[in-house]
């Protein structure tokens, strides 16, 4: 198979065996970010894809993720860094009952390589402990993700909760997750959120946008 392919297949098979030296091929061509993005994510998707549709089982699905992951972290250190720290503090979360957490953190590589500081909590985080570290780390921002249509009622709850406290103005909300939609977070969510601010990234680098227009 071209390498490409065989890259994605790794993804699909979750056969971790053989990927280092297959990402350091790719490395000679084209940068971390976009074999990341044009080839890796669309092994995921396939993933995703077999797995709703019955084709593939959840074991399978956790190899998957656990050769995703293997493959970042031996992407992650041949990203390019912005030059200075201190941007801005961002702390991040998978929301209660959410267990999904590669997407939340390239979130966290995006950034951090990017001159943010991230806090990031792990995943099935309630509300309190967002709030709890958002005030311990002096955060300018709070990040949600989250991959199950049910994180996102979990997000309307946790912006009704930090209205309640009246900690609305305190922090912008971004949030991210396959299951989210922008009309949810621009229309719905917006309108119940009308205090602060709350923003929809599609993806790590939307989320970089935001963090860089909400720090100005
Ligand atoms: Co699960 N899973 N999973 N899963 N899983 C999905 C999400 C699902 C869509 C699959 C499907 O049915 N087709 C489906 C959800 C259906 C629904 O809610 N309607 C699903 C299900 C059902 C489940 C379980 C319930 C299965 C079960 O137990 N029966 C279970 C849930 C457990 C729980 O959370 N309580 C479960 C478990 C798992 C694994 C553990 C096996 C594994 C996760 C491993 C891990 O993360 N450590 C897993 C995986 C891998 C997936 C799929 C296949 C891939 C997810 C992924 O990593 N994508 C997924 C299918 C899919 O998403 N279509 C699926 C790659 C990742 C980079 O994308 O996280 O979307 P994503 O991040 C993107 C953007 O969304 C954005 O940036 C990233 C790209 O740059 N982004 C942000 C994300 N967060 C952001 C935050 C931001 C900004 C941008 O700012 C704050």
């Amino acid at each position: 198979l071209p390498l490409d392919e065989r890259l994605e297949r790794r993804i699909i098979d979750g056969e971790r065996q053989g990927l280092e030296a297959d990402l350091d091929e790719a490395l000679q061509t084209r940068d971390a970010i976009a074999i990341i993005n044009d080839t890796l994510l669309s092994g995921m998707k396939t993933v995703g894809d077999l797995f709703g549709s019955g084709q593939m089982q959840l074991p399978f699905v956790l190899q998957s993720a656990e050769v995703m992951k293997a493959a970042v972290a031996h992407l992650e250190p041949h990203m390019e860094k912005a030059d200075g720290a201190g941007k801005g503090t961002i702390v991040l979360a998978t929301v209660k009952g959410d267990v999904h957490d590669i997407g939340k953190n390239l979130v966290d590589i995006i950034l951090s390589n990017n001159g943010y500081t991230v806090v990031n909590l792990g995943i099935k985080q309630p509300i309190n402990a967002i709030i709890e570290a958002a005030e311990e780390h002096k955060a300018d921002a709070i990040g949600m993700s989250g991959l199950l249509v049910k994180s996102t009622v979990i997000m309307k709850e946790n912006l009704a909760e930090l209205l309640q406290r009246g900690m609305a103005t305190r922090w912008p909300v971004l949030l991210g997750g396959a299951a989210l939609t922008r009309a949810f977070v621009e229309d719905d969510l917006r309108d119940m959120f009308s205090d602060g601010e709350v923003h929809y990234a599609r993806d790590a680098f939307e989320g970089l946008s935001l963090m860089d227009r909400v720090m100005t």
